[in-house]
């Protein structure tokens, strides 16, 4: 005998409830809205519009900013997974046949619903994958996570203007009143409801039942977990407890590393004493050699390397100042500069500082971290540390400068 295809009524669970679907989704839209602001910057710091000037300070804002953006990404995870559960049932509802304009308005909100799905899925997906180094797809992660975030925020504002009429109705109804219409159940046991409202024979609150108070708890205590679990890369107290930390904050000179020499390759050339530094702006070009900057003035900074992935470590550079080279260049001090790495490939073997950035006094071409000269793995000879930037343009292993206006 073939199973009969469910259908809607099937479900009975009084737990699926738009009191819950309501509140869960707040937090959800939440966390989507602190992360695609936070993303907004996050790529506007990487892929910078004409009339956006990414600021210098405070020097922890994207620190801040984009762990915001990981841990409201790995909140919205549980959230997502339990209101999705509270309203799956629906997939078994019918459109009303003969078509009607009925029909039509519930076949247009469920198209919304499967591109709103679709996209917030993908956005978890995906940057949980960035945040673990795993790539399995070909497309390129930034500007596909980007283009898709428009999509899911678009669609929650369009689900949220559908669905605002039940959401005022269901967002301020207590939750241990039986659902509408009023089943006719028994009074649960006397001592067994929980709140002000065990009064309404509760419908949920049956001993050994999960009420949907225990649900929403539940869920916050799972979504509250992971952000501790997370939260560690970027809060040193927290790493302890940090189990979905990706990077175990262990490096050399106590700082995390993303991509090692080895894997960029450049072992060999970082090491050679013949190293130089090379600079260059129009027709003029300059050769420095390592004891060439160590005799220049030298300043020293704290100042983070905040990674996209949410990881963040404060440190302490020291070096000389970006446009004291642009200077000694004779080249103008409002100018765009191009760093090379020795790095031959990569999306992030070059980075250009925009003028706030090559003008700060704390943009640094740095030559030692806490002290020492830099490990190799932060980038020996020379690396960039620029405050506030997003870790991906604090490029390592620096070969170039190039003044380009
Ligand atoms: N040449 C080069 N520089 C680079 C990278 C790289 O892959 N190649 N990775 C960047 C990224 S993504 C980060 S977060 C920081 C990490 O610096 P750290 O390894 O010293 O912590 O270096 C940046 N500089
Ligand atoms: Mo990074």
């Amino acid at each position: 005998m073939t199973p009969r295809r469910p259908r809607e009524e099937d479900f009975t669970s009084p737990l699926r409830d738009n009191r819950v679907t309501s509140r869960v989704g707040l937090w959800l839209g939440i966390a989507f809205l602190v992360a695609f602001l936070t993303g907004v910057f996050s790529h506007y710091g990487q892929d910078t519009p004409g009339w956006f000037t990414y600021p210098t300070g405070p020097v922890s804002i994207y620190r801040v900013t984009q762990g915001l953006h990981v841990l409201a990404g790995t909140a919205a995870i549980p959230l997502l997974l339990v209101k999705l559960w509270s309203v799956y049932p629906k997939l078994f509802s019918r459109l009303p046949w003969p078509p009607s304009r009925e029909a039509a308005i519930q076949a247009v909100e469920r198209l919304s619903i499967g591109v709103l799905v679709a996209s917030a899925v993908f956005q978890l997906v995906t940057g949980l994958q960035n945040t673990t180094h795993w790539y399995p797809w070909g497309f390129s992660f930034r500007s596909t996570h980007y283009a898709v975030a428009w999509v899911a925020i678009g669609s929650i504002l369009v689900h949220v203007a559908v669905k605002l009429p039940i959401i005022r109705q269901a967002l301020p109804q207590p939750l241990d009143e039986p659902a509408e219409p009023v089943a006719t159940r028994e009074p649960s046991m006397s001592g067994s409801g929980s709140g002000a409202h065990s009064m309404a024979a509760p419908s949920t609150s049956a001993p050994g039942v999960l009420s949907r108070r225990g649900l929403l708890r539940a869920t916050y205590a799972a979504a509250g977990l992971a952000v501790l679990a997370a939260a560690g890369q970027s809060v040193s107290w927290l790493r302890e407890v940090s189990i979905f930390g990706v990077r175990s904050g262990e490096g050399p000179q106590g700082v995390p590393v993303n991509r090692s020499a080895e894997e960029a390759g450049v072992v060999d050339s970082a090491m050679d004493p013949a190293w130089q530094l090379t600079l260059a702006y129009g027709s003029t070009t300059m050769k420095l050699s390592l004891a060439d900057l160590e005799a220049m003035p030298q300043r020293t900074r704290s100042l983070p390397i905040s990674c996209v992935e949410g990881w963040s470590a404060g440190a302490t550079w020291t070096g000389v100042p970006v446009a004291d080279l642009v200077a000694r260049l004779g080249a103008p001090a409002e100018s765009d500069v191009f760093v090379t790495s020795l790095e031959s490939s990569g999306a992030f073997s070059t980075s250009t500082l925009p003028p706030q950035f090559s003008s700060h006094p704390d943009t640094l071409l740095a030559l030692q971290l806490h002290g020492e000269a830099l490990d190799i793995q932060h980038g020996y000879p020379a690396r960039i540390i620029a405050p506030a930037r997003p870790g991906v343009l604090q490029t390592k292993w620096v070969t170039g400068l190039e003044v380009l206006s």
